[in-house]
Parts: C-alpha cells; structure tokens; sequence
C-alpha cells in the first residue's frame, strides 16, 4: 500500500483548532509531514511521544482517524512546520542543515518538565508543571528558539559558554520573535505559556530585558559559573542590540532578519564574542544594503547603545 500527504485536524496547547500535514499508511495515519521541499531530500517533519519517559525520540505519534487530540504534539508538529517555513521562505534554507535534514521532536518529556531543549539531533519538549509552565511547545517562539539552536550549530557554531553562549541564546530568541512575527509584538519570550494565571510576564524581554534580571548594557554583564556563564542571563545584551536595530526608524522586521541571518551563517565562528556579533552584522548590513546605507548606521548605533564599541 501507498503512503500519501493528507490534511488532519488537531486542537493545541492553548485549545486552537488547527491544520496538520500527515502520512497517511496502511489504515494508521502518522504524525509525519510529508509536505514540505525538504522531502525531495529525504525529510520529514515528525512528531514522537515520550510517554512521560527520558528515552529519545519515543513512538511516532499516530491515529486512526485523524483527528489529533494530543495538544502539546498538535503544537510541536504545526509549529515546527512554520519554523521551517520561515527558514526555507525567507532566507532559503531547507531545513537547519541546509540540506533537508528531518526535523524530529519528542512531547511528553519526562514528568511535570518545565523545559524544552535541542539536544544535538532533536528537539524535546516537557509538559510543564501547568503552574509556572504549559507545555512547551504551545509557544511558537520557544519552539523557534529551540530548533534557532540547530540553525546555529549547524552554521557559526558559536559554543554553549561565556560570551559566545551567549550570543548563540540570543540567536535563538531573536528568530525565535521574528518566526513568531506578531502584530504588534511585544518581544516577550514565552508568554504564551509561562505562568498561565499571571498575565503579561514572560521568560525573557529583548525590548527591556532588565524586567526578567537580564543586563541590557555591558556595563551590567554578569560574570558567573552558573548557566555555562549566564548564557540565559548575559543574551540581553545581544537582544536589546536588535531590539535596537529592528525598532530603528526605517528597518523592519523582514531587513533586520536577513541582517542577523547573514551574520550568523556567514559571519561568526565559534568563539565570537560580542564585538564580534557587532562587527558581522554591520558587515552583513553592508553587504545588503550598501557601506554607506541607514542601515549600517542603525546597526552600529544599536551595539554602541548597549556599550559593544569598538
Ligand atoms: N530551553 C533552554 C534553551 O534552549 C534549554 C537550555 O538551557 N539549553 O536555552
Ligand atoms: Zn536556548
Ligand atoms: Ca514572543
């Protein structure tokens, strides 16, 4: 019997009626999207279920009426397709190898799990406590974020530490808000679902970082052993840099994207630090735009306002 696309129904983490792309085979359908340019090369967007286990990447989900009632896999299958939507429709990258790679994530991670990672090969996602955290996977820009991470590895390679750790967390925030592209964005990370019963906190801010205990200057970086150097906690100076750039009279979302884009694929190497992020994407804007374009003087303002100079 012949496996085939076909459209299924699914209800996600936030109880949103959408769309999935699925393998249909012999009297099972698969949570398996057969749909996308990826799969000339092979690739696949697939989803598997943990079961509240730690072992990778699980059973592929499947139904046998295709209806998907299993919200937190709803959401990491549709979003995931999104995430690679954005790469390949925007900048051309088929998928976060550039070569089709298959996209697999597991839900369901382990018991009351309030993170959600990319490992290395795949993404993962916990449930969350349903008190300080959702599902991880009901937030589409921690969903980008994550799979930004193997984008990131797959390219300037920036290691998990200090300076370029740092750099790596706030690619990841970065298109993880671009990839969101809200009107009216709020550059909130993981609204969506941290703390469910508190409205308007988040996990992180580029717009003021110092509302969730992030620098937003270098004269406030934090130098710590914690956090493989406060990764998590020092990428507020590289995101408040593009909040900077992407709220600057002229730019947009869509420039500022290709910008950082450019500078990460092209650009920076694994040890780059912050003058470093400064001076790729200042070249990447030159490259683009032209030496003596606005948009190279509003990347160089943005790194000097938050004290990366020369
Ligand atoms: N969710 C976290 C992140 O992607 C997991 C980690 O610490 N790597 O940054
Ligand atoms: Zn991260
Ligand atoms: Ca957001």
């Amino acid at each position: 019997l012949q496996t085939a696309s076909v459209i299924g129904t699914g209800i996600g983490v936030l109880d949103d009626t959408k769309s999935l792309n699925i393998e249909s085979a012999t009297g099972l359908y698969f949570m398996s999207d057969l749909s996308k340019p990826m799969f000339a090369m092979g690739g696949k967007i697939e989803t598997y279920s943990t079961a509240h286990s730690l072992s990778l990447p699980g059973t592929l989900i499947s139904s046998t009426d295709n209806i998907w009632t299993d919200k937190s896999a709803v959401d990491a299958h549709f979003y995931a397709g999104l995430v690679y939507d954005y790469y390949y429709s925007v900048h051309g990258r088929n998928s976060f190898d550039n070569k089709g790679a298959t996209i697999k994530s597991s839900v369901h991670y382990s018991t009351n799990y309030n993170n959600a990672f990319w490992n290395g090969t795949q993404m993962v996602y916990g449930d969350g406590d349903g008190t300080n955290y959702l599902a991880f996977s009901g937030a589409l820009d921690v969903v980008a974020h994550e799979l930004t991470h193997a984008v990131t590895a797959k390219t300037a390679g920036l290691i998990y530490q200090d300076q370029p750790g740092s750099l790596n967390e706030s690619f990841s925030d970065v298109f993880g808000e671009l990839i969101e592209n809200k009107p009216n964005n709020n550059w909130l990370i993981g609204d969506s679902i941290y703390t469910p019963t508190i409205a308007g906190d988040a996990m992180r801010s580029l717009a003021n970082p110092s509302l969730f205990d992030q620098p937003d200057h270098m004269s406030n970086y934090v130098y710590t052993s914690a956090d493989n150097g406060g990764v998590h906690t020092n990428s507020g100076i590289p995101n408040k840099a593009f909040y900077n750039f992407v709220t600057a009279p002229g730019i947009t979302q869509h420039k500022a994207g290709k910008v950082w884009y450019r500078a990460l694929t092209q650009y920076l190497t694994p040890k780059s630090l912050f003058i470093d992020a400064r001076n790729a994407t200042r070249q990447a804007a030159i490259d683009l735009y032209g030496a003596s374009s606005p948009e190279v003087t509003a990347v160089v303002n943005a790194w000097e306002s938050v004290g990366v100079n020369d």
